[in-house]
């Protein structure tokens, strides 16, 4: 891997966005500093001093940085999720997390397209929202017409940067199914992961992601649970 300047993401475990970047740092192997970031209890110096957005993830890149409350000198200051995931990726090219073949690469971005434009919407408005289920298969089976025939990920062999986009949500998507802790009728939950079980090829898809390692290290199942179970709830 190419020499890379010294880089601290700033992140916060529950949140999906930032796992894409953890995912995406761990896919890449580069060094880097973590700072867990408290959404409940924002510190004050994070909007004005890392980023003005206010959200993680948010990185800090190219100059030492004794004092991670603020970017020192001759450091950038970047943030959003997609944006980060393909910043690492051309960071480290040996990868192969952002293909080399342009229509590789354009495969990659029209899939992460659906991930934000269809599938995100239509399982977070089922599950939190009461919404049907019809959008959720109708997104599962246009993104099983994306999925590379051999697999097991998206374009083939190579995990990439549309595998790191879609894995925090397909794993969210079955914990609250599992758990049945979305906003519907009890029960409802297994019953519909029964059903997108069925779709052979996007469930060894799904499987492909929950089984893979920096998937698996960066998502605190127990953690989400009790977060997700607060959040619901509260809803019902
Ligand atoms: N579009 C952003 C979304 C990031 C985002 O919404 N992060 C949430 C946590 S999951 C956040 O930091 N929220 C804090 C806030 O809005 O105050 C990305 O892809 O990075």
């Amino acid at each position: 891997m190419t020499a890379v300047a010294p880089l601290t993401l700033y992140t916060n475990k529950g949140c999906p966005f930032a796992q894409r970047a953890v995912i995406a740092l761990k896919e890449t192997k580069i060094p880097h500093d973590e700072v867990e970031i408290d959404l409940q209890n924002k510190p004050v110096w994070y909007q004005p001093n890392i980023n003005p957005a206010s959200k993680v993830p948010a990185v800090v890149y190219g100059a030492k940085q004794e004092d991670k409350t603020v970017a020192p000198a001759g450091a950038v200051k970047l943030a959003e999720s997609l944006v980060l995931v393909e910043f690492f990726a051309e960071l480290a090219p040996d990868s192969h997390l952002l293909p080399s073949d342009p229509v590789l690469r354009a495969k990659a971005r029209f899939f992460i397209t659906l991930v934000g434009d269809k599938f995100n919407p239509a399982w977070q408005g089922y599950a939190t929202k009461g919404a049907g289920e019809e959008a959720v298969i109708a997104a599962i089976n246009q993104i099983v017409g994306e999925l590379d025939p051999e697999g097991p990920y998206v374009l083939g062999k190579e995990w990439s940067i549309a595998d790191t986009a879609i894995a925090p949500f397909v794993g969210r998507l079955y914990l609250i199914a599992k758990n049945d802790l979305g906003n519907w009728k009890a029960g409802e939950g297994p019953k519909f992961l029964e059903k997108i079980e069925n779709i052979a090829k996007w469930e060894k898809y799904a499987q492909a992601l929950l089984a893979r390692p920096s998937f698996k290290e960066s998502f605190p199942d127990d953690y989400l649970v009790e977060s997700f179970k607060r959040r619901y709830t509260a809803r019902k």
